[in-house]
This record gives C-alpha cells, structure tokens and sequence, in this order.
C-alpha cells in the first residue's frame, strides 16, 4: 500500500454517524493529502518510504470547523461594549452611528488588504483552537463592490493559511442608509445585480440572509432565496434569533443547507427542517452576549433528528467569540448538549451545514486528512475546559501546520 505519512501515538475519535467512535492507540495513513488508512496502530500498513509522525500522546478529533462566521470586517465596536457598561442606551450608540452601520461604514472605507489582515489576526485564534474550515460571510459591505471586496479577502485567507474557507453572500444582513426605508427595492438590486455579479466571478458558495424584524422579512427572503436558486447556489437562513417569523420553515422549503440561531423556533419549524435535511446551526455566542433568556427547542431537534451544529458566529456586534471550543462549552452548559454532541456539532454537523459531507468532518478513508491533536485524557473533556490551551498539532490536508 502507497501512502506518504503515517501518525501515531494518540487515541482518536472518528465522529461517524455524529458518535465517537473511538480507536485506542490508533494510527493514520495519509496519501495526497487525504486518508488512505485508519485503525488500531497494531494493523498499520507499512511503507519504506513514508515520513512517520509521533504525536506523543493525547487524542485526535477531526478537525474543527466554524459553520457561521462574520470575521472579515473592519473597524472595532469594542468602545460600544464600554459604553454599554457605562450606562449608554442602545439607541443613544445607534444615534451616535454605532451599531452595524457604523461597522459598514468602516468596511466600505477599508482597503481589501485591511480586511485581510485583520481577518488573518481573528482567524490565528479559530486556528489556534483546532479549526481546519470556516465559513466567512459578507454582510458588512451592502453594496456590490464592497460586498466582492469582502468575499475576496475570505478567498485570499483561504490561500495564505492552513484552513478550508467557505464563503457566503450575506448582502440581506440590514439595509444600508442609501436604501433608508426601501427594502424592497434594495433586495431587487440584490437579486438583479448584486447576486449574479458575485456568482459570475465565483465568489459565493452560498447566500445567507437575516430574517427578522430588524432585518428583512420572509417575502423579502422568499425573492432573494429565488434569485439564489436560479443561479444555482445553495441558501441558509439567521432566522427564529429574536422572534418567530417562520424563517427557518421557509429556508426548508428551499432545501436550505441550515438554519442558523433559532432560539424562538417552534415544531413546525423543526419538523420542516427535518424532512428538508436542513441543519440547526447554534450560536450560544450570540446568545450569551445578548444576555438571551429563550433557548433553542434541543428536545425537538433531537426528537426529529434534526442535526445541530454549533458555531462562533464571530462578529463585532452580538459575539466578539475567538474560540469555537468555547462555545462547545457553553453548548454544554447554556443549550444542555452532551460533550458528545458538542463535538459532532463542530465536525460532521458542521460539515453537512457547510455542504461538505463528503470531503470533511470525520475521520474515514477518503476524506480530507484534517485533524487535530489535543492534550487531553478524554475526547469529552474538549467541552469540559473553559479557555487554555489544548491544541498540540494542527494537520491540514495531510500536512502539519503547527
Ligand atoms: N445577527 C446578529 O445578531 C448580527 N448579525 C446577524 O445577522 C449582528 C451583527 C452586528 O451587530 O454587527
Ligand atoms: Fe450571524
């Protein structure tokens, strides 16, 4: 058997069919960058010519993926945070330009080698804690060339560091001030120009909306969902975060790859996303920051099998989140996930919400050869620890990036 790598010395968990699933004292073949062998280290295949990897101890995961992040922006609301704390209303800061708009204004005034490598320095630390893919959405340009600007700093961080980034067109995340009380006719300049321009240039893997009272509703989406689908891309929804509008239903009338925050989601909801395969993606970020009190229905996502994901959300506004391990915990301990499912929430759940199933999320024969090295005794203790450090090794693509 030809293979170009082979790692030993560690326990791992494969996440197949969202389990662990694990082998003790295990052992990985890689060849071109994919697995060409798994199992006990006993049965490892032998190769002459093979470099051999010691990872002294500890167990393997596949490697992490962030399914929902907005880290490609610029600009810095952290003096809002302050003056929150200081006794500043939220309109007094919306008066005074904060907000989202004042996060556009600094991305639509930003140089694309500004988003990148601000980018860059938000992405070290998802790296840093075991992400080998992460999704980057727009969102903060809402117009066409600040939109493309955006999507093409998250391809070029694809480029320069070890990690998968999948983009998506978040252009119907709020209505930007030449549009000020015309929705409608700003989703028509997103469906008629912005969409098909970014899909021509083949920015876009996916189109991403925000579905709610302060953001648009769902006959909004339903156009904007239409102008998606006839250019071939796949949807998913912010939806159910602060009210219950039917987002989430609607994104699972479209065959939506997720939908994502879904605090205020009812069964209807969820039995739609049940029969449409549409993945409930968690932000427990988002959640937390906004001191939210209405949780996400676990019972009934478990109940219909619906797959639940859990993501940063990374963002300026609602979740300034570095750490996706973080939110593992907080999975745990805010939405009562089991370690288990907190895990399988950041690998083959996330995989699917990111339509890649077949390429990453577990450790099986033919997928990517992405993994991660943890110093930890038990593949449960990656959602016990709050902070730290417990990355040992970052493999991505077969290839060992620190
Ligand atoms: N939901 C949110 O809470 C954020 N975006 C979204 O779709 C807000 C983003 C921000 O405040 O910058
Ligand atoms: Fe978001």
């Amino acid at each position: 058997m030809h293979f170009d790598s082979l790692w030993h010395n560690f326990h791992l968990v494969t996440m197949e069919s969202g389990q662990y699933h694990p082998i003790y004292d295990a052992a990985i073949a890689v060849c071109d960058g994919r697995i060409a062998w798994i199992g006990p280290a006993a049965e490892s295949p032998k190769s002459q010519s093979a470099e051999i990897y010691d990872l002294g101890g500890g167990w393997v995961s596949p490697g992490l993926i962030d399914c929902h992040t907005h880290l490609v922006f610029a600009g810095s609301r952290a003096s809002e945070f302050e003056q929150r704390l200081n006794g500043v209303s939220y309109e007094q800061i919306a008066y005074q330009g904060g907000g989202i708009v004042a996060t556009v204004k600094a991305t639509r005034g930003a140089a694309i080698e500004e988003l990148v490598s601000s980018g860059n320095r938000r992405l070290q630390h998802l790296l840093q804690d075991g992400v080998t893919t992460v999704e980057i959405k727009s969102g903060y340009g809402l117009d066409l060339s600040t939109e493309k600007t955006m999507l093409k700093a998250a391809r070029l961080l694809g480029q320069t560091l070890p990690v998968r980034v999948v983009t998506t067109c978040l252009a119907a995340h709020a209505l930007p001030p030449e549009f000020s009380q015309q929705a409608d006719e700003y989703i028509d300049y997103l469906c008629t120009e912005v969409l098909p321009a970014l899909a021509a240039e083949q920015l876009v893997d996916a189109v991403d909306g925000f579905c709610e009272g302060i953001g648009f509703s769902t006959a909004q989406i339903q156009r904007y969902f239409d102008a998606a689908k006839l250019l071939g891309l796949p949807v998913k929804l912010h939806a159910e975060q602060l009210s219950s509008l039917g987002g989430s239903r609607l994104a699972a009338t479209y065959r939506a790859l997720s939908a994502d925050h879904l605090e205020y989601v009812c069964e209807d909801d969820v039995r739609a996303m049940a029969n449409a395969g549409t993945v409930a993606v968690l932000l427990p970020g988002a959640f937390y920051t906004l001191r939210e009190q209405q949780q996400p229905a676990i019972e009934l996502f478990r109940h219909y099998r619906v797959p639940m994901a859990i993501a940063t959300d990374l963002n300026p506004g609602t979740s300034p989140v570095l750490s996706l391990r973080l939110m593992m915990n907080m999975a745990c301990t805010l939405f009562d996930l089991t370690p288990e499912e907190a895990l399988a929430g950041v690998t083959i759940h996330a995989a699917k919400a990111l339509g890649l199933s077949s390429s990453t999320g577990t450790l099986e024969v033919g997928k990517s050869a992405d993994f991660v090295c943890w110093d930890v005794d038990s593949p449960g203790e990656l959602s016990y620890w709050v902070g730290g450090q417990l990355m040992k090794q970052h493999i991505y693509q077969g290839s060992l990036s620190r």
